[in-house]
């Protein structure tokens, strides 16, 4: 067991190698392999940078001779490289020749701001950040040369685009280096990347995943998906992110041969031209988004015809708008419950729609263990509901550098607690009942609370804070801020939400709402009644 990032003990690995599901292959060598195989296909589409179209064999020149550049720079194997990139066809080249030389991304999402970033340049000790110089109307680069006055081990920071003060990801050079050839690249039992938690607690958490676990989930994501070469992936929601990138997302994609093609921007507006264009097959959605576009496709000028398949998870989906996606897109609704941790449920392609429209999927794999568990981890009766703990060959079994917390968030014997009141159905599959991590699901994105709590928590103003989920018919939850001020002090709810962006957190973490409060509800032991506090949110307000 590595210190920095638990693994499977030796008899598990052994039994997932047996059964095949880690191959041995490495990412860097997946794509080798594919631009052997199809040299000339397209792999990647870039409409917002100048619809662009990299073919297999270019994709893959591009991050081998990337690898050697960043070797050049110093960067190399373990090493941690932050890389906040948006939908664009340089995401590909980086992370690629990233693993081709075993340096460990950490994927930041665009949305992430200074606090974020810090945090993840600090603690994961990063020797590089990678950033576009401005993305929706924010500038990177300011944020960027701010964070690599304080992170210790930032050596460079990489913009595409116009670098400002830093240096221009095109400018790294391109030469061949027989430094790679003779460079030991990673093996596939290594991390090849560190994953975000949607979090639960004050510090957001690393999560390692290796090349053999991962790309078995990947292949096996494509299986249960049909995805092959000559499927159209688009992929809407933020790159990094583990569903678009896994789900069988990109990375399916470009494992199978098939041609990814990245949305600049969710809204149909961008999103059904170029399906119609780009003869999308598949794309992945959160329901918030899979609401919007069904009530924009039958408008729309547009020919989606081209989608089979529409993957809606991350947060839940409920039946009513279920029934309605597959009929008004024309394609096949496939639920998707899966976690940045591990374990991913899919309804199968061939799933009767009452399956597919009131459950969130059955688990990937035949090893993927599921308990559902009441407070004692003791199972509860079949078809209870429950504690959805996890186990499998592409779970994690901890945290990066977490072991206390890994001690909450794994059992002995190596389950994961997944925080998600679940239930199992005779066939397996699993319904979404709740949750019990204290963690907020925006339409998707996830807030930890305690994170959210620490920094309002600084405001001199602020006695104590509560931050819960209100129900919301469009994103399923927002955030609402109870606050206790001092005794005297005086404060409006746009100055808490002012005071936490220019803390540095991402927009989607400021409070949809702030409420002042004199007291909290408490529990029967003295602790803050969150479950009170959601129960008043709820109501209506005159
Ligand atoms: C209810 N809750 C869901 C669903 C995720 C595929 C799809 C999603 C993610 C993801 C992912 C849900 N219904 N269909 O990584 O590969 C909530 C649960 C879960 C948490 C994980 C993937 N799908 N959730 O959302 O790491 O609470 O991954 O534990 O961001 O999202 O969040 P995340």
């Amino acid at each position: 067991m590595s210190a920095d990032a638990p693994t499977w003990p030796a008899a598990f690995a052994e039994r997932y190698r047996a059964a095949g599901y880690w191959q041995g292959e490495t990412f860097g060598q997946m794509l080798a392999a594919r631009a052997q195989e199809f040299p000339d296909r397209v792999a990647v589409v870039d409409p917002a940078g100048e619809g662009r179209r990299w073919t297999y064999g270019e994709l893959d020149r591009r991050a081998d001779r990337l690898a050697a550049g960043f070797l050049a720079a110093g960067i190399g194997r373990g090493d941690r490289v932050v890389v906040q990139l948006p939908n664009i066809a340089e995401f590909f080249e980086v992370v690629f020749a990233l693993f081709r030389i075993g340096a460990l991304p950490v994927f930041a999402l665009p949305a992430h701001r200074e606090t974020e970033i810090r945090y993840f340049c600090e603690f994961s000790e990063a020797v590089a950040y990678v950033i576009a110089d401005r993305h929706e109307g924010f500038d990177h680069r300011e944020l960027a040369a701010r964070v690599k006055a304080q992170a210790r081990a930032l050596r460079h920071v990489f913009v595409v685009g116009d670098p400002g003060g830093h240096t221009a990801l095109g400018s790294v050079p391109r030469e061949p280096d027989d430094r790679l050839d003779s460079h030991r690249g990673p093996q596939a039992s290594d991390v090849a990347f560190l994953q975000l938690s949607g979090g639960s607690t004050g510090i957001p958490k690393l999560i390692p995943r290796t090349h053999d676990d991962y790309l078995y989930s990947v292949r096996a994501s494509n299986e249960i998906c049909a995805v092959d070469e000559n499927s159209v992936h688009l992929i809407v929601l933020p790159a990094a992110h583990n569903f678009p990138l896994s789900s069988p997302g990109s990375l399916g994609a470009l494992c199978a041969g098939a041609r990814v093609v990245l949305c600049p921007a969710p809204a149909p507006d961008t999103a059904f031209p170029l399906i119609e264009s780009e003869a999308v097959t598949i794309t992945g959605l959160v329901p918030p988004l899979a609401l919007l576009w069904t009530e924009a496709a039958p408008h729309t000028s547009h020919d989606l015809s081209s989608l089979e398949v529409l993957l809606v998870g991350g947060a839940k989906l409920s039946e009513e708008a279920a029934r309605r996606i597959g009929p008004v897109l024309g394609c096949v609704l496939q639920q998707v419950f899966g976690m940045a941790e591990g374990l991913v449920n899919y309804t199968r392609l061939d799933d009767d729609e009452e399956t597919v429209v009131t459950t969130q999927g059955r688990p990937i794999s035949p090893d993927d263990e599921v308990r559902i568990v009441d407070e004692a981890d003791r199972d509860v009766p079949p078809g209870g509901t429950g504690h959805l703990l996890t186990r499998g060959p592409y779970t994690i079994r901890g945290y990066w550098r977490a072991p206390e917390h890994n001690a909450r968030s794994f059992t002995p014997d190596g389950f994961y607690r997944t925080g998600d009141i679940a239930r199992s159905t005779p066939s397996g599959h699993l319904v979404v009942e709740g949750r019990a991590k204290d963690q907020i699901n925006r339409g998707g994105e996830k807030i930890a609370a305690e994170e959210v709590e620490n920094v309002i928590l600084g405001h001199p103003a602020v006695h104590d804070v509560s931050v819960v989920s209100v129900p919301d018919d469009y994103l399923g939850e927002r955030s609402c801020a109870y606050v206790i001020l001092r005794p005297d002090a005086e404060l409006r709810p746009a100055a808490v939400r002012r005071y936490v962006r220019e803390r540095g957190l991402a927009a989607y973490k400021i409070p949809d709402r702030v409420e002042f409060v004199e007291a909290f509800p408490s529990t029967g032991i003295g602790k803050v009644s969150k479950k009170d506090l959601r129960t008043t949110a709820a109501r209506p307000r005159h």
